[in-house]
């Protein structure tokens, strides 16, 4: 073979490296991260709070405000998913009024006999699970699961939750479900994100 071709092979190669190169140094791409949950007989379970909480916390998104409204004596939603910091606006969107409390380690407060909306949110500032309660209506209950990442999802009635815009890269993931209260927490176990991925995950609730 005449030398020119060998060092043309051999610079294409050089290419090759240099571009692969590039790519790492590139903010890493997103993936979806689907998960598929289900209970110890193998059926769908929906509600379950799937976290990717990653192993480096640089570049973490800031949280995002969010809501949990009241309408017809019930929390609207009945389970959230936050990131530690969100500021929850909790607006009474019913004729009656509510009082608002959590009693949980995570968040203590109340939101003394109110209607409309509140002046100020409440404000999630740290990990772990806020059960809210209604003094005066014993039936309204909601739980807020507060977590530190943004990537985080709830499962639907097909035991499916996607999180969407996951960074590649090394995480933990938690699992929470209102049938768990009590129950010592489930171990988080660690996934690599490398790309659009599933994975399938069981859990034991309490019967
Ligand atoms: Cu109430």
């Amino acid at each position: 073979m005449p030398c020119a071709v060998i060092v043309f092979h051999h610079f294409r190669r050089v290419l090759l490296v240099a571009v692969v190169l590039v790519g790492a140094g590139l903010p890493a791409q997103a993936a979806t991260v689907t998960i598929k949950a289900g209970d110890g007989s193998g059926n769908a379970l929906d509600s379950v709070v799937v976290s990717l909480v990653p192993v480096s916390r640089g570049g973490m998104p800031a949280a995002r405000p969010a809501q949990i409204e009241q309408r017809n004596k019930t929390f609207l939603p009945a389970i959230s998913v936050v990131q530690t910091g969100t500021a929850i606006e909790f607006p009474n969107n019913d004729t009656v009024r509510h009082h608002v409390y959590s009693f949980s380690a995570a968040k203590v407060f109340e939101l003394k006999l109110y209607a409309g909306k509140p002046e100020k949110p409440v404000v999630f500032d740290k990990p772990g699970v806020v059960v809210l309660g209604c003094n005066i209506h014993d039936k309204m209950a909601a739980y807020v699961v507060v977590v530190d990442t943004p990537w985080s999802a709830i499962s639907q009635s097909d035991g499916v939750a996607r999180i969407a815009d996951v960074p590649a890269g090394d995480y933990q993931l938690q699992l929470w479900h209102p049938r768990r209260l009590g129950m010592p927490d489930v171990p988080p176990r660690p996934l690599r994100v490398a790309g659009d991925q599933t994975e399938v995950v069981k859990l034991e609730l309490r019967p």
